[in-house]
C-alpha cells in the first residue's frame, strides 16, 4: 500500500459541492481508501489574478493502484464533473492533482511526481502540512521550510472540512 496525496481545487459554481463530489468519486474506486482530508482553504488565484478565489483541500489516501492509474482516475473524475478546458491558469469546476505518490519520483511525459510546482504553492503546502507536518517532499526540503519561503499569497483556513466518505 502506498500513501498518496491529491490536491483538490475549484473556483467555479458551488465550489464546496464540487470538491465533495470529487472526494466521493475518488473514494468510490476499488483499491483506494481515503484516510484523511485537510480543512477547506479559501485561496487567492495563482497565475491569473482576475478570476474568482479558489476553494482548496488536500486528500490523503492509501492505494495499491499504480501512479498512472491514479492519474487516469483523476482525469476521469474531472471529466465526469464536467471540467472544461479554458486557458492555462484559468477558472475551473474541479482540479485534481496527483501531488505525491509515496516517496516516488516519477518523470514521464504526462506525469511528474512530486507535482512540479507544489513546493511553490501555498494552497498545496499549507493544507498538506495540516495532514503531515513532518513530511519531506522527495528531492526538496521540509514542508515547514518551504512554507517559510512562500510569497504572501493569501491562503485562509476555514473552520470546515469536507465529509469523509465511508470506504
Ligand atoms: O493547480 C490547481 C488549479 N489552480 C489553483 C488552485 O487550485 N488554487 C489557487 N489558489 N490558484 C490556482 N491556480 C490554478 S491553475
Amino acid at each position: 500500500m502506498t500513501i498518496v496525496y491529491l490536491g483538490l481545487g475549484s473556483n467555479v459554481g458551488d465550489r464546496e459541492k464540487n470538491l465533495q463530489d470529487a472526494l466521493n468519486e475518488i473514494s468510490s474506486y476499488e483499491g483506494i481508501t481515503v484516510r484523511n482530508i485537510s480543512s477547506l482553504y479559501e485561496t487567492e488565484p495563482v497565475g491569473v489574478k482576475e478570476q474568482p478565489w479558489f476553494l482548496n483541500a488536500v486528500v490523503e489516501l492509501e492505494t495499491n493502484l499504480p501512479p498512472m492509474e491514479v492519474l487516469g482516475i483523476n482525469k476521469a473524475i474531472e471529466k465526469k464533473l464536467h471540467r472544461k478546458e479554458t486557458y492555462k491558469w484559468g477558472p475551473r469546476i474541479i482540479d485534481i492533482d496527483l501531488l505525491l505518490y509515496g516517496n516516488c519520483e516519477i518523470s514521464e511525459p504526462n506525469l511528474k511526481v512530486p507535482h512540479p510546482e507544489m513546493h511553490l504553492r501555498g494552497f498545496v503546502l499549507i493544507p498538506l502540512a495540516e495532514l503531515a507536518p513532518a513530511l519531506k517532499i522527495p528531492g526538496k526540503t521540509k514542508l515547514n521550510d518551504l512554507i517559510g519561503e512562500l510569497d504572501n499569497e493569501a491562503v485562509k483556513k476555514m473552520n470546515k472540512k469536507l465529509n469523509l466518505p465511508r470506504n
